[in-house]
């Protein structure tokens, strides 16, 4: 198989899309292929040196005319610049504002052909899509991209319902590396965090924005844990922080609250919780179940957006209406204090993950797209 030179373009500080790319990119060049990293940082899961990836960074003119640093045209003349030069057959953007505009942009001042795919990732289209200073720019994006991918079929029907526009786009779901994102020993970071035998332990990972309803998550565990004893893991940060703070104060949880900030490393975490709540109001996916149900947890999430493409309600976890508290909790003790049921969703969170959203299987998708692309004329 014909080896390619792929450009990747994403957001590399914060967020699943940056994760997506940046795990995509290392996947594709462990098959051979070349990977140029186009962005204003280096990706955060680069951590070490990797054979095959290279990192371009996008440097911003700060000349003092400049009300604000010019960063869109820096990123289209950067992808220009490195597809000349690295001679890419492909740039692949993640997040469609500002990263496909600026493709379009690069592909009319490259000296020749090159594909563009955009893989939307779901704030791009249901946060952004409504802001009218942005969305003809997100449309123009989309359609003059060579191909689009959304990463569920929610977010490919709401992207035709906002925008309009008639451009295919095919749902490439999220994945994940079965290798890194699987249950390990770990007892004695359960120890450390003192957490007892007896207690079952419950986790949620986000940003902490409004979006992820996080209070949602501390009302919820304070019904559970009047029935049965559990410890509440809370991991990451965000401006919903002070708000969590003050709500699990409030209903008398402190010593049953773990805040552990920020974390690299989750699937420790994972790997000794029971279940895991996702109770956001939009969700374009929902990556964070997917590293959960990787390491046999099952996951408890809403109705909303891509996450019952992931948790499939009733058989590998279960799927609650936005802010139904009551249901949520209920739903949680079930599953609980019923340990066949609860092995049962386990091992169905496994093979969701092994037969539906593993590496191999979707970074074979994204190769057949590209192949496509460059074959036909
Ligand atoms: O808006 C965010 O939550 C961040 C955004 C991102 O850039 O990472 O997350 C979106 O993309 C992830 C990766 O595809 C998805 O797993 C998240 O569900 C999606 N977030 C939302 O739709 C809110």
């Amino acid at each position: 198989m014909k080896k390619l030179k792929i450009g990747i373009t994403c957001y590399p500080t914060v967020g699943g899309s940056g994760v997506v790319a940046t795990e995509l990119g290392k996947l594709l060049a462990e098959k051979g292929h070349e990977i140029h990293f186009i962005s204003s940082s280096l990706p955060f899961r680069l951590t070490k040196m990797y054979h095959n990836i290279y990192y371009h960074q996008v440097e911003v003119n700060q000349y003092s005319v400049f009300q604000y640093p010019p960063y869109d045209i820096a990123l289209a003349s950067k992808m220009a610049d490195v597809a000349n030069r690295e001679k890419l057959d492909i740039l692949h953007v993640h997040y469609a504002i500002p990263h496909a505009v600026c493709a379009i942009l690069a592909k009319q001042m490259i000296n020749r052909d090159i594909k563009i795919v955009t893989t939307l990732h779901g704030t791009d289209i249901t946060v952004l899509g409504y802001d009218p200073t942005l969305s003809e720019a997100i449309k123009f994006g989309i359609e003059k991209s060579d191909y689009v991918t959304a990463v569920s079929n929610s977010l490919v029907n709401q992207t035709y319902d906002l925008l309009k526009t008639s451009k295919f786009i095919d749902t490439v779901y999220n994945f994940i590396d079965e290798r890194v994102h699987r249950k390990i020993n770990s007892l004695a970071l359960k120890d450390n965090l003192h957490i007892h035998s007896d207690e079952k332990v419950i986790i949620h990972v986000s940003n902490f924005r409004t979006v992820k309803r996080v209070q949602d998550v501390i009302k919820t565990f304070s019904k559970i844990v009047k029935h049965i004893p559990a410890r509440l893991l809370l991991v990451g940060d965000g401006p919903e922080m002070t708000v969590v703070c003050n709500l699990v104060t409030e209903l008398g949880l402190r010593d049953k609250v773990l805040f552990l900030g920020k974390q690299d490393n989750v699937e420790e975490l994972y790997s000794l919780s029971d279940l895991m709540l996702l109770l956001s109001e939009k969700e374009s996916f929902g990556l964070v179940a997917l590293e959960a149900m990787a390491c046999g947890v099952p996951c408890i999430g809403t109705n909303v957006g891509g996450i019952p493409e992931v948790i499939e309600d009733g058989v590998n976890g279960f799927i609650c209406e936005v802010g139904d508290i009551d249901m949520i909790a209920d739903r949680a003790l079930s599953l609980l204090k019923d340990p066949i049921t609860y092995e049962s969703f386990s091992n169905r969170s496994l093979q969701a993950v092994r037969e539906k959203f593993n590496a191999n299987l979707i970074v074979h998708q994204y190769e057949k797209i590209y192949f496509k692309l460059l074959t036909e004329e």
